[in-house]
C-alpha cells in the first residue's frame, strides 16, 4: 500500500533510519528536523501519516498534534508518535492529544510498519465514509453526522475465567461504564447478547494460543451481527510479532499487557466513537437513498428512480429485440374526492389504488408514482395484446370495488384512465425516454377526453 508519510524528528540519525525503512517499505517519505520545516512542508504536501518524536519537547509536539487535528486540512492525517523508553505518562497524553498509536523506542519494525498499513487501511475507510455522507448531503438525503459519543458495548474476550474478570472489572472502572467479559464461543454465538456489541476487547494468547486468537478475530469478522464491532487486542508484552499479524488480519487496535488502564480506555473510547460514526452515516446513506427513491404515501417508486429505471429497461428490451408498454395512468376526477370527502381521504384513495396497482402486476414491471394522483407503469417483454389486456385489469381492479378509506367512513367510488405507448415489437425501441412518456400522456389525454374510465393505445412513434 503506498502513501505519503512525514516524519518530525530533531535527531539525524534516528530520521534517516526511519526514512531509509519506509522508504523500503515503498512509501513516499519527508523528514523535517524541526516543527517550523515540518508546517512548512505542510502548507504544500498532504502527508496520509506523521511520524512525531516526543523527544523532541513532549509539550510542544503535542501541541502540534493537537493543532493537526483541529486543522480540517490534516484532521484526517493519521499520527504516530515516538515515546522514548521509560517516558511514563506520555502515551495517555498523546493519544488525548489526537495521536493514533503511541510507539515505544526501540519500536519493532515488522509491527511499525503493520501499524502504518492499519492506520492507512483506516484512514481511506474514514475518507470513503466521509465522501459518502458528503455524496448524501449534497444530494440532500441525509442529516450531517453529529459529534457525540454514545455508550457502547463493550465485550471482553478472554478465554481463562479468572482474567476474564479481573480484566473485565478492571477496563470498566477506567472506561467508566459496563464492560461484558465472555468466553470466546460464546462471543461467538449471536444469542449471547441482547444486541450487537460495538467493541471487542480480545486477550491474545501466544505460542501455540495465537492460532485461536487468530480465528476468533477472523470469525467475529466474518459474522453479519459482529461483523461492524471494532477489535482491540491486547497481545503479550514480549510477542510484538503477534501484535503486527493482528493487526495485519484487520483488527483496529492493538496494545500490550500492561498497558496502563487509562490509555486502555482512551483507545476503547476512540474506537466507539469511530464505530458510532461509521453506523450513523452508514444507516444515514442507506435510510436517505431510500427515501430518495420513493414516494413516503404509497411506499411506490418516485419519478427520480422511475426514469433512469425506465431508460435502462428500454436499453434491456431494446439488446434482446423485445417490446415494452408504457403506461400513465391518472385518478378520474380526484379533485372531486377531495373536495367530498376531504384531503385525508383522498389521501387514504392514493394509498389504496398504489397497492391494487402493485398486487396486479408482475414483480418485473415498475410501479412509480409520478404526480399528485398520476402514476407511472413500464412492462418490458410485453406484446400489445399483452398490455392492452393489462391496462384493462389495472382499469378495472380500481372500478370493480369502492374504496374502503378511513374507518367509519362510506367507500369511495374511484375510476382511472391510462394511456398506453407501445415500444419495440417490430421497431426498434427510443431512447427518447422523455419522448415515450409524452406519448403515453397523449394517449391518456384521449382517454380523459373520450370519456375517462378508459384505456387508450398509441401503438408507436412512427
Ligand atoms: P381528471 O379526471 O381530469 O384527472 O381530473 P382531476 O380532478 O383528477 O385532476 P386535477 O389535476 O384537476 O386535480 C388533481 C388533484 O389532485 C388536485 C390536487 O389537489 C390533488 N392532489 C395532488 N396530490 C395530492 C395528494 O398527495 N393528496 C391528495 N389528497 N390530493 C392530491
Ligand atoms: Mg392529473
Ligand atoms: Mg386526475
Amino acid at each position: 500500500m503506498s502513501g505519503r508519510l512525514l516524519i518530525v524528528d530533531s535527531v539525524v540519525t534516528n530520521r534517516i533510519v526511519l526514512k531509509v525503512k519506509l522508504l523500503a517499505a515503498k512509501y513516499a517519505v519527508t523528514a523535517c528536523a524541526t516543527r517550523d520545516e515540518a508546517l512548512g512542508h505542510l502548507a504544500n504536501d498532504r502527508p496520509d501519516l506523521v511520524v512525531l518524536s516526543l523527544a523532541d519537547g513532549p509539550e510542544g509536539v503535542l501541541a502540534f498534534c493537537r493543532a493537526l487535528r483541529k486543522d480540517p486540512a490534516t484532521t484526517g492525517t493519521a499520527v504516530i508518535c515516538l515515546a522514548d523508553d521509560g517516558a511514563e505518562g506520555l502515551g495517555v497524553a498523546a493519544l488525548r492529544a489526537g495521536a493514533d498509536d503511541v510507539m515505544v523506542r526501540p519500536v519493532d519494525d515488522a509491527l511499525m510498519l503493520a501499524r502504518i498499513r492499519s492506520l492507512l487501511r483506516a484512514r481511506n475507510t474514514d475518507a470513503e465514509f466521509r465522501l459518502r455522507g458528503e455524496t448524501a448531503r449534497v444530494l440532500g438525503l441525509a442529516e450531517p453526522p453529529g459529534d457525540f459519543a454514545r455508550p457502547g458495548r463493550v465485550v471482553l474476550v478472554a478465554e481463562e475465567v479468572t482474567q476474564r474478570h479481573d480484566m473485565a472489572r478492571r477496563v470498566a472502572e477506567a472506561l467508566g461504564q459496563q464492560v461484558i467479559g465472555l468466553a470466546p464461543d460464546r462471543a461467538l454465538a449471536p444469542r449471547a447478547m441482547s444486541e450487537a456489541p460495538d467493541v471487542f476487547i480480545i486477550l491474545a494468547r501466544s505460542g501455540t494460543g495465537a492460532a485461536a486468537t487468530f480465528r476468533l478475530v477472523a470469525d467475529l469478522r466474518s459474522r453479519s451481527d459482529t461483523r461492524h464491532a471494532a477489535q482491540l487486542v491486547i497481545c503479550p508484552r514480549d510477542a510484538p510479532e503477534l501484535a503486527a499479524m493482528a493487526l495485519d488480519l484487520g483488527v483496529n487496535d492493538v496494545a500490550t499487557d500492561g498497558t496502563e488502564m487509562d490509555e486502555i480506555a482512551l483507545r476503547i473510547s476512540s474506537l466507539l466513537r469511530r464505530k458510532a460514526r461509521a453506523d450513523q452515516l452508514r444507516a444515514s446513506v442507506q435510510s436517505g437513498l431510500r427515501a430518495a427513491v420513493t414516494d413516503p404515501l404509497t411506499g411506490l417508486y418516485n419519478r427520480r428512480y422511475a426514469i433512469p429505471h425506465l431508460a435502462s429497461l428500454a436499453d434491456r428490451a431494446r439488446a434482446e429485440g423485445r417490446g415494452i408498454a408504457l403506461m400513465v395512468l391518472d385518478i378520474d376526477h380526484f379533485k372531486a374526492i377531495n373536495d367530498t370527502w376531504g384531503h385525508a381521504i383522498g389521501d387514504a384513495v392514493l394509498v389504496g389504488v398504489a397497492r391494487r396497482l402493485r398486487d396486479a402486476l408482475r414483480a418485473v414491471d415498475l410501479v412509480a408514482r409520478i404526480g399528485g394522483e398520476e402514476f407511472l407503469v413500464a412492462m418490458p417483454n410485453t406484446s400489445v395484446e399483452q398490455a392492452r389486456a393489462a391496462a384493462e385489469r389495472l382499469r378495472i381492479t380500481i372500478e370493480g370495488q369502492p374504496f374502503a378509506t378511513l374507518q367509519g367512513q362510506p367507500p369511495v367510488e374511484v375510476t382511472l384512465s391510462i394511456g398506453v405507448a407501445m415500444e419495440g415489437n417490430d421497431h426498434p425501441i427510443t431512447e427518447d425516454i422523455e419522448g415515450l412518456i409524452a406519448r403515453a400522456d397523449r394517449a391518456l389525454y384521449d382517454a380523459k377526453a373520450a370519456g375517462r374510465n378508459m384505456v387508450t393505445m398509441s401503438l408507436s412513434a412512427a
